[in-house]
């Protein structure tokens, strides 16, 4: 993979850096940045990770999660995204989404819309399974030496994003970067564990209430369910919780559209979007303000429940609708 050489210069100028990643920031948002954060570090770089909502209970066993932030305790003179390309979704204080300093983007997600900035270096790898790929790259373009805790955040990064080596985006280079992670003593089945399976009582309980409610429509391939304010406050649970519920509808045979709707607060409803085959959730997301990869998607929306589920169930299905047209479309073109 080549690393901008623009990038790194930049990066090597910088003396203050602040290193973040988008809203509800998952393996790969926190683990590339504290992996990147280790690495400017070694360069001799002052650097902090910025999370404004906080670490995830689930990745507060990162090394140096503790150290994360919700604002910086310096006036940083580079701020570099990562696993993200836009301030607006990027998880920081409001101060800084409207900074005019200078941005660094490091990001794997399909550009779809050029919102960077004048000024702004930006470098997009969508053949990355994961942002921690480009990292782990731009490690060793800086020479900085692989030790156990850079190669636990990436590790943990490309397990996140591939759902354990699951999903598509896994190719050779992440298996190969995969293996060489693993030669630095780190435990793949406690890091499978900790990231991917684990889940309390009360949150068990909560993913029985989900199973309970999901609807699955054969004819359209959708399955999607409902979890209420009431069933997080019945439970003892927060929106926290749920990471990886959504993988259960999407696991439903027939699904090729699975959605998971949170209200989270009153009128605060996140929305998380899976797609099996070619129907592009990350377009559906943008049209709510949200955005993600075409398979994995999600958005917030500050309305109440019902209007939620009713607006995006409407948007999947016409996107469903649209590519089962396609579908049809061309095998009618293959008959003839
Ligand atoms: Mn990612």
């Amino acid at each position: 993979m080549r690393v901008p050489k623009r990038l790194v210069e930049r990066l090597l100028s910088a003396h203050r850096i602040v290193v973040s990643s988008h809203i509800n920031p998952e393996g790969d948002a926190i683990g590339s940045a504290l992996a990147l954060a280790m690495a400017l570090k070694a360069k001799g770089k002052r650097v902090e990770v910025i999370s404004h909502e906080g670490v995830p209970r689930r990745y507060a066993f990162l090394p140096d999660a503790e150290t994360v932030r919700s604002a910086p305790s310096f006036t940083p003179d580079l701020l570099v995204l990562v696993d993200c390309a836009e301030l607006a979704r990027a998880d920081l204080p409001e101060s800084l989404r409207q900074t005019s300093l200078p941005v660094t983007v490091i990001d794997h997600h399909p550009k779809t819309v050029d919102r960077s900035r004048k000024g702004w270096v930006v470098w997009i790898e969508p053949t990355a399974a994961a942002t921690a790929e480009m990292i782990a790259a731009l490690t060793a373009k800086l020479g900085v030496p692989m030790t156990k805790e850079l190669a636990t955040c990436l590790y943990a990064a490309l397990i996140s994003d591939t759902g354990v080596f699951h999903f598509r985006n896994t190719t050779p280079r992440t298996l190969r970067l995969a293996a060489s992670l693993l030669e630095h003593g780190i435990d793949p089945q406690e890091l499978a564990y900790r990231i991917m399976e684990a889940r309390s009582f009360a949150a068990t309980h909560l993913l029985a209430r989900m199973l309970q409610k999901a609807h699955f429509e054969p004819e359209t391939g959708l399955c999607w369910s409902v979890l209420t304010a009431k069933d997080f406050a019945q439970t003892g649970t927060t929106d926290e919780d749920t990471e990886n519920f959504i993988n259960f509808l999407r696991a439903v045979e027939g699904t090729k559209v699975a959605v998971l709707f949170r209200e989270a607060a009153k009128n605060y409803v996140k929305v998380s979007l899976r797609a099996i085959d070619s129907v592009d959730v990350a377009a559906v997301a943008r049209q709510f303000g949200g955005g993600g990869h075409p398979a994995a998607a999600g958005c917030r929306q500050r309305k109440p429940l019902r209007f939620v589920v009713t607006a995006v169930l409407r948007a999947v299905r016409h996107a469903l609708f649209n590519e089962s047209n396609e579908q049809t479309k061309s095998e009618g073109e293959k008959r003839s």
